[in-house]
């Protein structure tokens, strides 16, 4: 493994979440926001209108943004995107569920949560003893990648979280949950053409926007190949093209190794190929 992604390895899970900066040029970025204006969507409303383009999940099934342009199912597989989420999901992973967020200027903050581990909604542990999330429980089978379209961070708005959380034993306190204290979730700097990966299960959410510009980010969330959320699911656009990759990457969810190859396949026929 190169100095880099050990490096990068490192951080991942140390704090269950990462920032990488110029995943996206100037230029992409810029050519992604035009596909978004071109969708003329509208004012982003208060209380959960602040996604557009969502499937999967419990979105109902559809490309969601996918249909937006080529763009959005190149990001799919973004080399950076597939770095960081084979080091958290192994070789054979699958795309869940999408969604892109838009906020404006003065929309409040999302509720901290996690969806695995000690406090996810359904946990039976109990608040303030020392817990394991249950052998069963997938902990660290899903993971985020959100493209930032926009400037974010501190200041202004955008991912919330708190570091190390996802491997947290004691159940997310009252007083954090509900906002008492402000000190403990960050908001990670995460400038226009960044992308923010973060764990499921690292306690996160949404800080309120205070930037005079919008909040644009495209959400890619995925899991390793035998899981999943809902019934609902992401599938491919009609009349743009699919690699294999990606359309791997939208298949029914399967067994890793026996029913669900893996993502990386060519890429290792490539590299013995260049080494014979
Ligand atoms: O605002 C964000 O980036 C986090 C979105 C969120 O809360 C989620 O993905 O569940």
């Amino acid at each position: 493994m190169d100095e880099r992604l050990e490096y990068l390895q490192y951080l991942y899970d140390l704090q269950g979440y990462l920032v990488i900066e110029n995943v996206l040029s100037s230029q992409q970025v810029d050519e992604l926001n035009a596909l978004v204006d071109a969708q003329e969507l509208g004012e982003p409303k208060k209380e959960n209108g602040y996604r557009f383009g969502a499937a999967g999940g419990s979105h109902g099934t559809s490309p969601g943004f996918l249909d937006w342009g080529q763009p959005f199912v190149d990001l799919m597989d973004h080399p950076q995107v597939m770095e960081v989420m084979r080091m958290q999901l192994g070789d054979c992973f699958r795309l869940d569920r999408i969604f892109c967020m838009r906020m404006w200027k003065g929309q409040p903050k999302g509720r901290l949560h996690s969806d695995y581990g000690v406090s996810e909604p359904f946990s039976k542990a109990q608040r303030g003893q020392y817990s394991h999330a249950p052998a069963h429980m997938a902990v660290h089978g899903f993971g985020v990648a959100t493209f930032n379209l926009t400037d974010s961070g501190p200041g202004l708005g955008g991912t919330r979280l708190i570091p190390g959380s996802h491997n947290s034993h004691f159940k997310l306190p009252q007083r954090i949950r509900n906002d008492e204290v402000d000190d403990v979730a960050i908001c990670p700097v995460a400038p226009a053409g960044s992308v923010t990966f973060f764990s499921e299960a690292t306690t996160h959410g949404t800080a309120g926007w205070h930037a005079e510009h919008e909040r644009r980010t495209l959400l890619y969330k995925y899991c390793a190949s035998q899981l999943v959320w809902s019934r609902a699911r992401v599938t491919a656009p009609e009349g743009l093209t699919l690699t294999k990759r990606q359309q791997r990457l939208l298949e029914e969810p399967a067994g890793a190794g026996w029913f669900f190859d893996s993502l990386f396949d060519d890429e290792e026929d490539e590299a013995q190929a260049a080494a014979d």
